[in-house]
Order: C-alpha cells, then structure tokens, then sequence
C-alpha cells in the first residue's frame, strides 16, 4: 500500500529507495522498546496461571524450572548507537540490561526492556547480576562475549572488577565521607510509583552483588487504587547511579488501567478513572501509544585493545565505546563537546512512523496519538518542539530526514534544522495530560514541553493532513535551547533533532479540524461509547454528564486525575490558611565548591539542608522570609546517620519549600508523589502563569521530581500514604546525588510518643553516644 501510494504520487526516486531500505531493514526506524516477558506468575493462585495443574509441577522449585518468570540480566551488552559526526554506528559495550526471555528482542537496543503492569498486579521479575570478573561469568556468557571479538583483556578493561566489601556496604558508600565507586553493584528503583519502599520491593538501600546464577527477587505490589500512568525504572545505588542510568540502564513502567470513574460510597466524593479509557478509536481499540525513552549516553571511545584514546569522543573503525568510570562523565562541558547525542529508545536522529515491525505502525494525519516521554538522562534538559519540515528545501531532502540527519553532526544540527525544519512558522500544538506519569484537572495545550532530568510527560497529538496532493508530510522533533538558569547544563545550548516523524495522508478524512477539535472528539466519543457499553452491563455511568462537560470546558479531566487537591482552589489567602499542612520543611540544595575537585572525595562536598517547622512552631513563628538565606539551614551530605534523617509521619501533609544556594537542581523524592502550590520569582512574580517560564501550567499538577531553579521558590505539598519506612529524596542531575546531594527519608507510623520532635531528639542523642563511643 505505502509504495503504491508513492509511485502513483511520482516521490522523487531517492525516498523510495530510501522507504524501501528502511523497510528491508528490521532495525531501523523508532518503535516501542520490547517489552519486558513476564513469564508465568509463579506466586499467583493456581487459578490463574494453571500451573499447579500441570502434571509433575508441585513445589516452587518445579515451578521455577518450568517457567523461570521475568528476569532482567545485567551484563555488559553490545549496542550499535549511530555517531552522526561521521555517519556510522559506533560498536559500544555497556552495562546493560538483556531479557533472557525474549531471544526475539532487537539485540542492539541501549534502552532496557518495558515492564507493563496493571493496578492491583504484583510486578515479580528477578534481577541477575552478571558484572562479574572474566573467569567467574557463566560459560555461556563468555562464550558470547568471545564470540562478538569481546576476550578476556578487553572485557576486564571495559568492566574492572572493584573491591566493594559488603562489610562496608552502608559504610563506604553511604557515608558522609561517600564517594562514587562498585560500578558492577547495583539495584532497582521505580521512579514516580507508589509502592512499598521497603524489603525486596522499592528498596534503594539494598545492594545487588555480582553473583554467577544468584537471583536477587523483586516484588512490586501495585496497589489496586496505584494510578494507570508512564513511570520508568533504573538502578539507585549511591555511588554508582549515574554511570549505570548513563550506560542506558533505565526502562519505561506503564502503568495501564482501565477504571471508569464511580461516585464513592455513600455518594461522598469519587474514585477516578484512568485517562486510558478516553483514549481509543472508534472501534474500540487504544489509540497509538508512544514510548520515549529519552537517554543520554556519554560513551568514550577506546581501542580495538581497551586502552583509552586521546581522542575520547570520536571511535573509528574497530574502536569500542564504553563507560568506565566518572572521570568523563557528565558535566555540561563535556556531554557539548562529546557531540553525542540523546537517544531516543536507542536511536539517534531516527526517524517515527516508517518501518514494517511490530510497534512500527504509521502514523496518520487526523488520528489522535499519545506519547509518553521519559527523561531518563542527566546531561541535558530537553524542550520538546515539533515543527513541519520545510517543502522540498533541497533536492531529495524533503523525503530524507533521517538519511540527513543520520550524518548531521551535534554542531551542524542547528543550522541544517534552521535550513530543513519551518522553525520559524509556530511548533505543533501538543495536548499535556498528564505530568510524571500522573493524570492533569485539565490537559494543558502548549507548543512546547521542558523535560528536565526524570520528568515525564504524556501528550496527545494530532496531525494536520500534508499540504495539497502529498501522501505525506515530515515533520522534526526538537530540543529548543532553554535558558542557562532553567537548565541542568546551566547554559544555552543549541538545537538538535531528537527525531524526526513520518505523517501519512489520511484518505478517509479528507478534512482534518484543528488538533484541539480531533483530541475532543476522541475523548468525548470514547466516553460516550463506554459509558453504553457499562449502560448495557447494568454499571454506573452517573459520571458521564459531568465528563462530558469538563471536556467541553477546555479539556477538564478532574474525574481522570488521581489525587485530591492539597491546596486552596485558586488563591494564595486559601493556600495560607493551613487547612491541611502539618509541617513546613525547608530544603535547600547546595553545590558548595566541590565541582572543581573532580570526583575525588570533595570536601565539604554537595549537599541538602533541610529544616522543619512543626505546624505549631510555624504559626508562632513569622513566616520565613523567602528571599532569605535561609542561614539556620545545615547542609548535609547523603549520610544513613540517624539525626541527619528526614523524618516524616504517615498520615501527614507537609509543605516542601524548595531552594537552591547555586544554580538548578532537580528535586525528586520517591513513594508519594507532591502538588505545585506555587513557584515564585526573584519579582515575586508567580512563575506558573509565566508562559515563557519552565514553570508554566504547573499549579496545582501533582508530580514526582521539579526542578529548582536558583532565585526560585518552589513550593509544593504532599500528603504520606499507606508506605512507611525508609527511603530517599535527591537531586536528579545523578552525579550530584552520587557525590552526596540525597537524604534519607523515613516515614513512621502515627501516635509514636512525643511525635516527630520525639524521634529526632532520640536520633541526636543515638547519634551523641555513637559518637563518643
Ligand atoms: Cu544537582
């Protein structure tokens, strides 16, 4: 049908020989990372998986034997990443994760397998850490490795096996006096979901050793009422975080639901539904749905031996790109001069939309799709624009985004997108619905999304029909240049091409309303023909009417939106009056001058204050000054020391003041999401109704990671849920939080004696006899 389509259209010659090559080639074009086998759920009841009726199959070893469940192997895996300053696939090696289950995954992919995962499911796979020292790898991995020109020499190079003594495990790298180290120790954290913190489920304090066979369990229970939504997971351990998430171990989490909202019991309030269930086609099936994955790998290049190069940023033929340790890793500086590129799901410059493999479909002009994008790297912010590639702006350009852009380097990009993409005609209208994974009161229609490190944003596209007879219209996916200050690189940087879009012609809707009018009528029609279909099966639909109407009014979806307000509706007198806050926290990052000293062990090194007022204290105390200094706030390093313990008490909701002493931090704190209340300028200038601000359409959105910008306060509020115990906040630029700037959180249950103020005085005086023992 597609090259029919373009013969009879007389396509320049040059596109189809292009079209055709990248339909005989199974790996080219972006599509979905596979998604991860889960295998039979060997702790389900018997009733569900029918395993326990099989003959012979009786104990879990049985079990395990027949069906080994998910599994996720860490090992050092050989990806092919396209280097555009010379237009060819550079050969890396990287800690990377494999399902050893899907033999039919593309092999060269960096980006790690998607979980899928439904409300109510425990997400059960297990983790093997196969970072080991060359003759300790299992035969057949060293048979791989041997096979691919991989030998011992290089391998040992590549991965240098370290002295991580477990004795010091909550000592050396998770003290005051922590620095980055054990690159081959890992573990798992599901960033934005709300889980358990604990035991074998989201446990950031465990630490994975290498083991030849040795099965580290995960359990995640996703609660029944977890929200339907785009999360992502990569390993957490301190110290170590951001080489392994820089060598492409992160992974996307989707959450899916299918919930219909219901008023609650005794008509008092309602459960809301997942936004999935607006998000079909006419007959029923789900719209296109995009995934992401947005890394940032900072490979170097080394020599055919293993020894590292001078010429660190440019592998030739035969050349092996790897990371092995910090010494070039990350920085602004560096990730610009490095000319790499942020991949997306794997690719660099690819191109959406064209190729034959599952996961590949068309897109079409006029049909809605939704995509999920992942921050999932540190070296860069992104500021996703789309933009309509210019009509014929060369001979055989036109067709030929990704050919182009395939040889396009990090330094020609912004001239070749001035040259090829309409920059200066107005960016595509894109539809937010939904900030870190989490539904928004009301989609939010804006032309452009700043991504900072860990974010995620999901929005709704349609597309207009290609001009005049075409059969299709390309289109450039952008990273804008933000603003130093706004930014994880802290100065402007040019634009690149994230990737480029194919859209197809549709032939059964020759007139295409504008994106806003196609999105309604999407949202609406789903609503309406699943509320007959519940009509038929005897469900409530009494939601329908007020869903109808908030789609009316600009897109509402406060019956889609998980979470409660924390705030007052709309004034600043509301959200003043303290109707639900129990403790105001300050926190404060703090860069201190560590940045020059490299990754030896900085002194006095970066840091999060934090200080707490209870609500009682607050309303005795005058409110403190926003613009002060804050000076009463001690800046600590990630330590496990208990008076350097953030202590929080379930059932509380707090008010988090976020600021920086220096220049942009992302904040990001795991297990329960916070709400924007408001972001203030040095001006007091309300920041989130700034349209040229980062901030922009942020009040009142729940999310999981923000950035602070330096002479910003944020201010944000979150309420602690179901999940005691102990975990982390942070900075999302990794190798901050690697050098030290993370805390330790830890929720406790209610009525403990003498409250909050009880537990940090029993923690300073623990700490005082430690001391002086
Ligand atoms: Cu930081």
């Amino acid at each position: 049908m597609q090259s029919k389509g373009l013969v009879r259209c007389g396509v320049s010659l040059a596109s189809l020989f292009w079209v055709a090559t990248a339909l005989s080639a199974q790996e080219e074009g972006i599509s979905n990372p596979p998604t991860l086998r889960m295998g039979i759920d060997r702790n389900a009841p018997a009733a569900v998986t029918g395993v326990r009726e099989a003959p012979g199959v009786t104990s879990r070893t049985a079990v395990r034997q027949n069906d080994p469940g998910a599994q996720l192997e860490l090992r050092l895996k050989q990806a092919r990443i396209q280097d555009p300053k010379k237009g060819i696939k550079d050969t890396v090696w990287l800690r990377g994760y494999a399902d050893p289950n899907n033999s039919n995954a593309p092999g060269n992919l960096v980006a790690a397998p998607l979980i899928k995962a439904l409300p109510g499911q425990t997400v059960r796979f297990d983790i093997y850490n196969h970072l080991l020292p060359w003759d300790h790898l299992p035969d057949n991995l060293r048979q791989d490795y041997t096979r691919a020109g991989l030998g011992k020499d290089v391998y040992e190079k590549l991965i240098p096996p370290q002295e991580c003594d477990p004795a010091h495990d909550a000592g050396s790298m998770n003290t005051p006096n922590s620095r980055p180290g054990c690159f081959n120790v890992t573990n798992n954290h599901f960033h934005g979901s709300w889980v358990n913190p604990a035991g074998n489920s989201d446990n950031v304090l465990r630490s994975l050793y290498p083991g030849a066979g040795v099965a580290h369990e995960y359990e995640y229970n996703i609660p029944a009422d977890h929200p339907a939504g785009t999360f992502w997971y990569h390993p957490h351990i301190h110290g170590s975080t951001a080489l392994q998430v820089a060598s492409g171990l992160s992974g996307a989490l989707i959450v899916n639901g299918d919930r219909w909202p219901v008023p609650g019991a005794n008509g008092q309030g309602f459960r809301s539904g997942d936004i999935d269930v607006l998000l079909s086609k006419p007959d029923g099936k789900p719209i296109p749905d995009r995934v992401f994955m947005l890394q940032q790998i900072q490979y170097e290049c080394f020599k055919p031996d293993g020894t590292p190069k001078d010429d660190k940023w440019n592998c030739a033929e035969g050349d092996i790109g790897a990371i092995v340790n910090y010494e070039n890793l990350g920085g602004p500086k560096n990730w610009t001069n490095s000319g790499r590129f942020t991949t997306v799901n794997g690719r660099v410059a690819d191109m959406l939309g064209i190729g034959s493999e599952p996961g590949q479909e068309k897109v079409i002009a006029g049909q809605p799709e939704r995509w999920r994008f992942i921050h999932a790297g540190f070296n860069d912010s992104i500021k996703v624009q789309i933009y309509p590639a210019k009509p014929n702006p060369e001979k055989g350009e036109a067709s030929s985004l990704k050919a182009l852009f395939s040889k396009t380097s990090a330094t020609d990009n912004d001239r070749t997108i001035a040259r090829v993409c309409d920059v200066d005609g107005p960016p595509l209208k894109v539809f937010e619905i939904a900030a870190d994974g989490l539904t928004r009161y009301q989609a939010l229609e804006t032309d452009a999304r700043v991504l900072q490190p860990g974010y995620r944003s999901d929005v709704l596209v349609s597309f207009p029909q290609p001009a005049g007879n075409l059969r299709h219209q390309d289109y450039c996916v952008i990273d804008s240049p933000l603003k130093g200050e706004a930014s994880v690189e802290g100065s402007v940087d040019s634009r690149r091409l994230l990737f480029s879009v194919r859209v197809e012609r549709n032939d059964a809707r020759p007139q295409i309303p504008e994106a806003k009018v196609v999105i309604h009528e999407t949202l609406s029609s789903a609503a309406k023909r699943l509320a007959a279909d519940r009509q038929r099966q005897g469900l409530d639909v009494s939601k329908l009417p007020a869903i109808l109407a908030d789609l009316d009014a600009g897109l509402k979806l406060e019956n889609f939106s998980p979470h409660e307000r924390l705030t007052g509706q709309t004034t600043r007198e509301q959200e003043d009056a303290w109707l639900h806050v129990d403790n105001v926290r300050l926190l404060r990052f703090d860069f201190n001058n560590s940045v020059q000293e490299g990754m030896s062990p900085p002194s006095p090194g970066p840091g999060i204050g934090h200080t707490r007022f209870s609500r009682s204290d607050f309303e005795v105390a005058s409110d403190p000054d926003p613009q002060a200094p804050w000076a009463k706030v001690e800046d600590v390093r990630f330590s496990t020391r208990p008076d350097e313990l953030i202590a929080l008490q379930l059932g509380d909701t707090d008010e988090w003041r976020l600021r920086t002493a220096d220049f942009a931090h992302p904040f990001h704190i795991h297990i329960n999401p916070f709400q924007v209340v408001r972001v203030t300028g040095k001006d007091g200038k309300d920041l989130t109704q700034d349209p040229a601000s980062q901030y922009f359409g942020m009040k009142d959105v729940y999310k999981d990671t923000i950035m602070v910008e330096s002479d910003v306060e944020v201010v944000v509020r979150s309420h602690y849920e179901r999940y005691v115990g102990r975990f982390v906040l942070h900075c999302h630029i990794l190798p901050h939080e690697d050098k030290g700037m993370m805390r330790l959180v830890e929720i406790f249950d209610p009525g403990i004696p003498g409250g909050l103020d009880g537990i940090e005085k029993r923690n300073r005086e623990a700490a005082g006899s430690a001391h002086s023992h």
